[in-house]
């Protein structure tokens, strides 16, 4: 029996912080264009996001001022989902709206 066996990774490798050894979080960034309406914005951030009203209109009105906003940072997995969740959500309705996820330092 000279067969080398690999066992198989049933999990995914999680890259942690060396300091605090917790997974490094990743941020989800809302980035502008010139054509999904401001409302629509809000609304996704709401649903997606759980945020208030309040918290949804700043964050949507940041990114249209300077071009980008973070929305919130949690691990690699949710971001992703989130950011695919809320950019689907625009091209649903036939708008540009789109959402990245960047490793926080
Ligand atoms: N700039 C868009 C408008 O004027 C609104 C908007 C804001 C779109 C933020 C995307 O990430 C965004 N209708």
């Amino acid at each position: 029996m000279s067969d080398t066996v690999i066992k198989p990774r049933t999990r995914a490798r999680t890259r942690v912080a060396a300091k605090t050894g917790r997974p490094r979080l990743h941020k989800v960034i809302l980035i502008n264009d010139d054509y999904t309406p401001r409302e629509f914005v809000v609304t996704v951030l709401k649903g997606e996001f759980r945020m208030t009203d309040d918290q949804a209109y700043k964050v949507m009105l940041t990114a249209h001022q300077r071009g980008v906003c973070v929305v919130a940072v949690f691990t690699k997995d949710v971001a992703e989902t989130k950011a695919t969740r809320a950019t689907d959500a625009g091209r649903a309705k036939g708008y540009p709206l789109l959402f990245t996820t960047e490793p926080e330092e």
